[in-house]
């Protein structure tokens, strides 16, 4: 299992590196680019580049659930900055800093009612959504 995740990231990582690499390309024409951006760290309570983040509270409140990679369920998940709180049903507001769209759903394993977040977008949910997302997975 811990095997696949790692190999998910690897993977998507290198996606996105080759990108940004010919992003510089582009740019600069300086040839072999050798250095990789900084990777995001999935579930570490800060939210970076290249992650989705879920909040606590609304308005971007409270502790944020950092996801980099697909989780379908959070229900065996704690906000990393507060261990005994789960983000299972449990989330306020969003913040997609991925390249991705992302497709939140009420129930685990992408089911129940779902909806997409596009690269970009954040504010508060509706009453769809707040405090009833349990999965979430990144469209490519
Ligand atoms: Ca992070
Ligand atoms: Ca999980």
């Amino acid at each position: 299992m811990e095997k696949i995740h790692m190999h998910t990231t690897i993977t998507r990582r290198m996606a996105q590196a080759a990108a940004a690499g010919a992003a510089l390309l582009m740019l600069g024409g300086l040839g072999f680019v050798t250095a990789a951006p900084a990777a995001a760290a999935d579930k570490d309570g800060v939210l970076e580049t290249g992650e989705l983040g879920l909040y606590y509270n609304s308005n971007f409140g409270g502790s944020v659930f950092d996801l980099a990679l697909s989780d379908p369920n959070f229900a065996n998940d704690r906000f990393p900055t507060s261990p005994s709180v789960s983000p299972d049903n449990n989330t306020a507001s969003y913040d997609n800093r991925d390249i991705y769209a992302w497709q939140l759903c009420t129930d685990a394993n992408y089911t129940g009612t779902c909806g997409r977040l596009l690269s970009g977008a954040n504010g508060n949910f509706s009453d769809v959504y707040k405090n009833k997302v349990t999965s979430a997975r990144y469209l490519v």
